[in-house]
């Protein structure tokens, strides 16, 4: 009965049984093997930031409760805290390097496969940023704009990011100067970060804490949003789109493609060249119908949004796709690739094939993905998992039939124009009542949590409470598998909730993209509080990340508190061997930045206290 309760998801019991029948182990059955897990690290009081150590605190007080060089459990637990938010500052912002590195790409002529697709968005970056583009060429303002993106990374200066400065508000930034979080360069709050953490130099939670929401704000507020700006340009903003979710969007009769990852500069020729009549047609050699290229976790967003591929399922599911028998290929870039995917393969035909230097797998096919030439490039890869189509093992193929529709696509643009082009109908409504609040759902699915069900069981409660979910990553896809994005889930909203989604055509919870798009509801979040002449943190608002796992959950909800905003986490995060720490995040950090954490493992209650929350903000302004 473990596997009746690793997911609500329908296509995953059956697929958990094949796997033992096959003798395949999947991220359930080796979170079984790892229990019980180490006590120490769920506490977050082992240090290994040193080769005296390492060194672990008795939560009980028995034993030891210093290191040998002195630190205490609060500077251990803030340390082990801020060098995992540090890696995910790192993760969502070299993704974003990567991205203007291609952009650049465009403007020095070299990025051939790669164009300017919406000259408006490019625009308007340009003016927010202060550019003039007043009679110059488009390539003239992209120029101007990507030497400000890449000079984000590591500018010398102490003056604020470029993009932080941009689009936060004045309030905001006034707060983080006051406080001294202000970033200066990606790479140097990330960097600082590591010093500090080093054996000898911060040992102060508060200090190390705020250091950490600096690294978050330059990943929030620079990073990510520079990820999702330029993607933008370069692929398009998207726009809503009917598209389908859940493994079975696997056929039977084709050649199918897994892309997996996180950046859309592999993902989206992927898909493109899977049209291109050359690979039609060598699909077609084999024996199959067509190409079927299909999306996983966030690259599978950035895809699904912007050209409607179908999305096989989120963060759990990568294994079970594979242990359909039907994937001839999975091609992944980074993050959240399991490294367990080699081995899963193994037992079947599939072929994982790495792509990126930084991302090398033992056991996987890796083929080098040259930007400089993407087109051919992803031919190449394209072709191997082509002509794997041959080795199919027929009886050894099974698809759940499971997979529903979906309306994706909702950017900030998106959900303007759906309001009819301006933020005032959202404001009455949100000012009458009828829309009580907004909240942000996202992040991982992570198998200490029954697959999915927390985000289901958070965002119905949300919904039937009149509160607009928007969201991003694994809750979004999760939320597709659902049905939640079919406009007829309006049904489950709330009276005044679904008025508004009927009138306007849409669901009431909201496909923003994937995780680093998490940066378009900061710039939704700030143009809202300019609009109503307040505060981020004075908004009827707020956070949850119902089933995160992954290291840039920490520094997302931590840029989402430093922004101002309640920030629930389903999972238990390794900090409670900290009474310190624990006090900083969930209480005193309210008084310093207008957000914190609250820590709550039943979605129920979390949306019971985040709908509380969100009551007392519109009490405060007086609605
Ligand atoms: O960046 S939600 S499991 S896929 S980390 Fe990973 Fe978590 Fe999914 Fe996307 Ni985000
Ligand atoms: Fe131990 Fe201090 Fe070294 Fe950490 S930094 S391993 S607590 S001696």
């Amino acid at each position: 009965e473990f596997y009746e309760q690793a997911s609500i998801d329908p296509t995953v019991l059956p697929l958990l049984e094949k796997a033992d029948r096959e003798g395949v182990e999947t991220a359930w059955h080796r979170y079984l093997k790892q229990q019980p897990q180490c006590g120490f690290g769920l506490l977050g009081v082992c240090c290994r930031n040193c080769n005296m150590g390492p060194c672990r605190i008795d939560p009980f007080g028995y034993g030891p409760d210093k290191g040998i060089c002195g630190a205490d459990a609060d500077t251990i637990v803030a340390r082990n805290l801020m060098r995992a938010l540090a890696a995910g500052a790192a993760a969502h912002s070299d993704h974003a390097r990567d991205i203007v590195e291609v952009f650049r790409g465009i403007v020095d002529g070299w990025a051939k496969d790669y164009k300017i697709a919406d000259e408006q968005k490019l625009l308007g970056i340009a003016r927010a940023l202060g550019v003039k583009t007043d009679g110059k060429s488009i390539m003239e303002v992209a120029k101007e704009v990507v030497e400000i993106a890449e000079m984000e990374f590591g500018k010398p200066d102490n003056s604020p990011l470029r993009f932080l400065n941009a689009y936060a508000p004045e309030r905001r930034k006034e707060l983080w100067r006051k406080l001294g979080i202000t970033p200066r360069a990606i790479d140097r709050e990330v960097t600082e970060i590591m010093h500090r953490t080093h054996m000898g130099v911060d040992a102060d939670p508060l200090n190390l804490i705020a250091q950490g929401l600096r690294a978050a704000l330059a990943d929030g507020w620079s990073g990510s949003m520079m990820a999702t700006l330029f993607s933008d340009v370069m692929f398009g903003t998207p726009k809503p789109i009917k598209v389908w979710a859940n493994l079975g969007v696997l056929r039977e009769d084709s050649v199918n493609v897994m892309v997996h990852g996180h950046n859309p500069l592999l993902s989206m020729q992927i898909a493109e060249v899977a049209k291109d009549p050359e690979m039609v047609e060598l699909a077609k050699s084999v024996g199959a119908e067509g190409i079927n290229v299909v999306g996983m976790c966030c690259t599978g967003n950035e895809v699904l949004m912007r050209l409607g591929i179908p999305i096989a399922g989120n963060f759990l599911q990568q294994e079970l796709a594979i242990i359909t028998g039907a994937l001839e290929a999975v091609i992944v870039d980074y993050q959240c690739i399991m490294p367990a995917l080699v081995d899963v393969a193994s037992c079947y035909h599939t072929k994982i094939i790495t792509t990126e230097p930084k991302t090398k797998i033992p056991g996987a096919i890796h083929i080098e993905f040259d930007k400089a030439n993407a087109r051919e490039s992803a031919k190449k890869i394209l072709k191997v998992a082509v002509e794997n189509f041959k080795n199919r093992v027929k009886e050894r193929v099974f698809i759940p039939k499971e997979k529903m529709e979906a309306v994706v696509g909702f950017s900030v643009e998106a959900i303007l124009s759906a309001l009819g082009g301006s933020l005032e109908p959202l404001a009455d409504a949100l000012k009458s009542g009828k829309i009580k609040g907004i909240a942000g759902v996202v992040g991982c699915t992570n198998p200490k949590v029954r697959h999915d069900s927390s985000h289901v069981a958070i965002t119905k409660e949300l919904i039937a409470n009149d509160i607009l979910v928007v969201g991003t990553g694994c809750w979004a896809i999760a939320m597709s598998k659902h049905g939640f994005f079919k406009p007829e889930a309006a049904e489950m909203a709330g009276p005044g909730l679904r008025e508004v989604c009927k009138a306007l055509g849409i669901p009431p919870a909201l496909h923003m993209g994937s995780c680093v798009d998490c940066s378009r509801m900061l710039i939704a979040l700030a143009a809202l509080a300019d609009h109503l002449g307040v505060d981020i943190s004075d908004l009827p608002a707020a956070g949850s990340a119902p089933e995160w796992y992954s290291e840039k959950a920490v520094s997302i909800g931590s840029y989402f508190v430093a922004s101002g905003l309640l920030v629930h986490l389903g999972t238990i995060p390794q900090v409670l061997g900290s009474k310190r720490v624990v006090e900083l995040l969930t209480k005193d950090a309210e008084s310093l930045v207008g957000g914190k954490f609250f820590v709550e493992t039943d979605p129920v209650k979390a949306a019971r206290v985040m709908i509380e929350h969100i009551r007392e903000k519109r009490r405060k302004l007086g609605w």
